[in-house]
């Protein structure tokens, strides 16, 4: 019998200096639904060589797709409207899923506007398992649960949650066979830098934090990967694709400090040494020295450290708590080993005041991060920033223009302070920190990629020099 032909794509273009990752989402579902059904599996990133949306139906219709399997970001699902009608054209029997972030984000209201058939939110793989089974059976997915379907009559929520997998360790390491992972090598990672042989690795899933801008994805239970599995996988890697580098994408990987120290201890039994990069962030106040010390001897080399605000009330509000006299002390340590630490920090919260507001620049200017990205807040649908802005400004919300958009450009405020001031601590929190002569030494001196330096300077300076020209 003829293989079930699936054609996925992830969409959206890079059209800044910001990072490619490897498709993760629909590599992981590629691996697990070959495992299970009869299929002919095809993954396109459109990101990796920008292709053309008309070169991606095309390719669709000569793979003779019986399923096209979307995967996006909301600031890329623009260009859903255009590739539904024209997939609808050139494939009109096949079934058209959507899924990813934008889909848990909008949920029913990713359907609207395009012509795709089906909206999976949430965590894709036991889901689409259960739309194979069904439209390979009779074709009749009204009983797969939690999926948003087109129907004659309109959208249909089916009732329930898309399921999450219980043990992790079950799924199949991600397809990386079905991408080309050296595309990925000539170009930015998440990390900021390039020709590193590297693979996006994401070690668990969920988070039992509550921040209230986060997405929810993958639920608030936090599901890992054994450091055994871990270890199994990383070797498969350097084995296979020769690579020696992994870039850690959790969204909490230290929550586990007992499994960082198993992972570290296995790590340093690989064959060969390995570098390893955090660039979505460590939880810093769950850090240790000794903590930092197993990961430094495993070969972390750049992390992330998300503070976010520098506020304690504010810490409150946002449902973070993050501890920040911890913070400061383990970045203080993380960075005098040399590890490249770069801080991630948001203003315009909701309530926040001008106290807020120097309390955050004051923590971040005194803290020995390297570098930093100060952005304004940007609700995202299905947080709960987003009903507390809902509430409180709809109007605002409704002008936010997500589409190829990403947090640099995105200029929101939810706060309780006018525009003025709160662009005016922007700019004067990327002019403060980044104009110390201090941290200007450690960048040169710490930054992975020495050679790298140049390409970065007109960003540098643009940031540095906020509010002096403009
Ligand atoms: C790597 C990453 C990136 C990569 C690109 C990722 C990609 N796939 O294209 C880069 C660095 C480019 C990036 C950029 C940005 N990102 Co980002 N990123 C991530 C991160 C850290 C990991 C993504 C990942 O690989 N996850 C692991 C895989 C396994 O999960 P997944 O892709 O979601 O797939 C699962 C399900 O979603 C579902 N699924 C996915 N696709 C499909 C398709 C089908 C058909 C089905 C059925 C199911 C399905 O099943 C999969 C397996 O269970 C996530 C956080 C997170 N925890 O996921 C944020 C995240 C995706 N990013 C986010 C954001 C906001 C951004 C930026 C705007 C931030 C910025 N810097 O300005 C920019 C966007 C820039 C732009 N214009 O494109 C948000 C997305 C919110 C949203 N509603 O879209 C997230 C969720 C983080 C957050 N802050 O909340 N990002
Ligand atoms: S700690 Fe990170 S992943 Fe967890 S809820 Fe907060 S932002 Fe989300």
């Amino acid at each position: 019998m003829r293989p079930l032909k699936i054609f996925f794509a992830g969409l959206g273009f890079r059209k800044s200096v910001l990072g490619t990752t490897p498709p993760l989402g629909l590599m992981y579902i590629a691996a697990y639904i070959r495992q299970k059904f009869n299929v002919e599996i095809r993954i396109i990133n459109q990101k990796v060589n920008n292709t053309p949306d008309d070169e991606i139906v095309k390719q669709a219709k000569e793979f003779r797709a019986d399923i096209v399997g979307l995967s996006m970001l909301t600031t890329n699902a623009y260009s859903l409207p255009y590739i539904t009608k024209n997939l609808k054209a050139s494939l009109p029997d096949a079934l058209i899923v959507i899924g990813g972030p934008h889909v848990s984000a909008f949920k029913e209201k990713s359907l609207e506007g395009n012509l795709a058939d089906v909206a999976v939110p949430y965590e894709g793989e036991l889901t689409f398992e259960s739309l194979l089974n069904a439209y390979s059976g009779n074709g009749d997915i009204s009983g797969v649960t939690g999926i948003f379907r087109r129907t004659k009559d309109g959208i249909v929520a089916n009732p329930g949650i898309t399921p999450f997998v219980e043990d992790i360790d079950t799924l199949p390491f991600p397809a990386y066979d079905l991408i080309d992972l050296h595309a990925y090598w000539k170009i930015n990672a998440m990390t900021a830098l390039t020709h590193k042989k590297y693979v996006s690795f994401f070690s668990s899933r969920g988070c039992p934090f509550k921040c209230i801008y986060c997405h929810r994805i993958f639920g608030d239970k936090l599901r890992i990967h054994s450091a055994q599995r871990i270890f199994e996988e990383m070797k498969f890697y350097m084995k296979k694709y020769g690579v020696n580098s992994f870039e850690i994408i959790d969204d909490i990987f230290n929550h586990d400090k007992k499994r960082v120290f198993e992972i570290c201890e296995l790590i340093g039994k690989l064959e060969n040494k390995v570098g390893l990069s955090f660039p979505n962030g460590l939880r810093v106040d769950e850090l240790s020295d000794n903590i930092i010390d197993a990961l430094t001897d495993a070969g972390m080399y750049y992390c992330s450290c998300p503070l976010e605000s520098g506020s304690p009330r504010i810490q409150k509000v946002i449902g973070k708590n993050l501890n920040i006299r911890r913070y400061l002390e383990n970045v203080e340590y993380t960075a005098s080993k040399k590890i490249f630490t770069y801080g991630f920090v948001m203003m315009g919260f909701p309530t926040e005041t001008e106290s807020d507001l120097k309390q955050t620049l004051d923590v971040a200017c005194q803290s020995k991060l390297h570098a930093a990205s100060f952005y304004t807040l940007t609700p995202f649908p299905n947080t709960k920033v987003y009903d507390i802005a809902m509430k409180n400004n709809p109007e605002k919300l409704k002008n936010i223009n997500y589409d190829d958009n990403e947090y640099s450009h995105m200029k929101h405020n939810f706060s309780d302070v006018p525009d003025e001031m709160l662009f005016y601590y922007q700019r004067k929190a990327n002019r403060d920190f980044h104009m110390n002569p201090s941290r200007i030494f450690r960048i040169l001196r710490d930054f992975p990629q020495r050679r790298r330096i140049p390409t970065y300077i007109p960003e540098f300076f643009k940031r540095a020099s906020k509010g002096v020209f403009s």
